[in-house]
């Protein structure tokens, strides 16, 4: 099948500084907003790009992702000349392999891309919240006619240690790359999303691993090596909004400004939809006893507390005399009478007992996913 850029997502990360959250799931299915779950932006991405086929490239704890993008259906990717793909690690004679780094993971699944004949490979993570229009980012590529473009985001020096960071010439060609650098000598970060050529990827992981070179990420090896080698690699510089929401810290803020609808992440624009699955709830029940305002709820949820700037996912129970306030509650939590939760971020199925008091003044609190508070007095 002729694809002219096929699209791979690496979800294969463990996100272990989200801690609880991701305990029994991998990063890219942590839920975000209510309704979505962090990889779905990057599926949309694609969708919206004309991106056909895409691969998923998963590892730690992939059950919930492989459910949740199942055959693509959800993202119309489920057409004669279109699809989604999830890719496992897998055995073969030589033995089984993990996958031991970005570009090792692509490495392991070039007999995939080569069924898909793609003339370009867009590499993509999939713990990223933003929108971007990756059509464009190939039109530049084939402007600069380069081996490998990189997109670019300026960030606060002072977090400029935890990217990949460049120096470019005057034509924004890269002449410098280094993965966290310790002392960073520029902030324009990489994105971590990539198109290469495939031809000459294929060819440079090809021989790297045949001849033992280390090749294994694309930020510590692959993109040094094509600098050194006299490949031509271009910076695409984005300036939308773009959040890498690998901490609790940056979940929950990226979770507030989903409510206040900062930057461009707007989800009533029907221009750029961001699609999910969703499964089936009766509508959202608010009784007399409720007062909400400021804030995100889903369908299924029932409430007769005080929500306040808040996001509530499908199927949340908060009873009376609760009070929910810069909080994001995922799918299928109940909270009890007189909980106070405040600047937290409350797992899918956790049970908060009546009188619980969460309060994540100092650092944002965190309740795991089916983690269980205090006695709950269940009247039905
Ligand atoms: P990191 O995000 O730290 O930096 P990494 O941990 O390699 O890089 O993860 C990149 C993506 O690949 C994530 O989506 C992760 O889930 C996934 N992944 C990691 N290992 C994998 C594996 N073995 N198999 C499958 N998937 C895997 C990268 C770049 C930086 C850049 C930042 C931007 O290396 O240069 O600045 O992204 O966030
Ligand atoms: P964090 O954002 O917390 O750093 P990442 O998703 O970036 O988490 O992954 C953390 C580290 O774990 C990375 O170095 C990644 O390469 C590694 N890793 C990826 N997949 C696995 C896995 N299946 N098992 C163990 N470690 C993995």
């Amino acid at each position: 099948m002729k694809n002219e850029m096929l699209a791979m997502i690496l979800a294969g990360g463990k996100g272990t500084r989200l801690g609880k959250l991701t305990q029994n799931i991998a990063k890219p299915a942590v839920p975000f907003g209510g309704r979505y779950r962090i990889i779905d932006f990057t599926l949309s991405n694609c969708v919206n790009s004309g991106i056909k086929n895409i691969g998923v490239v998963t590892q730690y704890q992939p059950l919930i992702l492989n459910d949740h993008i199942g055959n693509g259906a959800s993202w119309g990717l489920d057409g004669l000349d279109s699809g989604a793909t999830i890719l496992q690690p897998y055995s073969n004679n030589e033995g089984s392999k993990w996958f031991e780094g970005t570009a090792h993971a692509i490495y392991q699944n070039i007999d995939y891309i080569d069924s898909m004949d793609p003339e370009y490979l867009l590499v993509l993570s999939g713990d990223h919240i933003y929108k971007m229009d990756y059509e464009d980012m190939l039109s530049k590529h084939k402007k600069n006619n380069a081996a490998l473009s990189v997109a670019v985001i300026d960030v606060p020096w002072e977090e400029a240690s935890r990217f990949g960071i460049m120096n470019t010439d005057e034509n924004d060609r890269i002449i410098e790359f280094e993965e966290k650098p310790e002392n960073p000598k520029s902030n324009h970060a990489s994105m971590g999303i990539y198109i290469f050529t495939w031809a000459r990827l294929r060819e440079v992981l090809l021989n790297g691993f045949k001849k033992d070179v280390d090749m294994y990420d694309f930020g510590k090896n692959v993109i040094p090596f094509y600098i050194k080698s006299g490949d031509n690699v271009h910076a695409y510089h984005f300036e939308g909004y773009w959040k890498d929401v690998g901490t609790i810290d940056s979940l929950w803020t990226t979770n507030m400004e989903f409510i206040d609808n900062e930057g461009d992440l707007n989800v009533r624009d029907k221009s750029w939809p961001i699609y999910s699955k969703n499964p089936i709830a009766p509508p959202q029940f608010i009784t007399s006893a409720a007062n909400v305002k400021n804030s995100m709820i889903v369908d299924g949820c029932f409430i007769s507390g005080e929500i306040d700037h808040s996001i509530l996912a499908a199927n949340v129970q908060v009873k009376e005399g609760s009070v929910v306030k810069d909080s994001v509650v995922m799918t299928g939590a109940s909270i009890g009478k007189n909980v106070t939760i405040k600047r937290a971020i409350i797992g899918e199925n956790a049970i908060i007992g009546d009188g619980a008091v969460i309060d994540g003044k100092e650092e944002i609190a965190v309740v795991g996913n089916s983690e269980v508070l205090g006695v709950m007095i269940n009247e039905g």
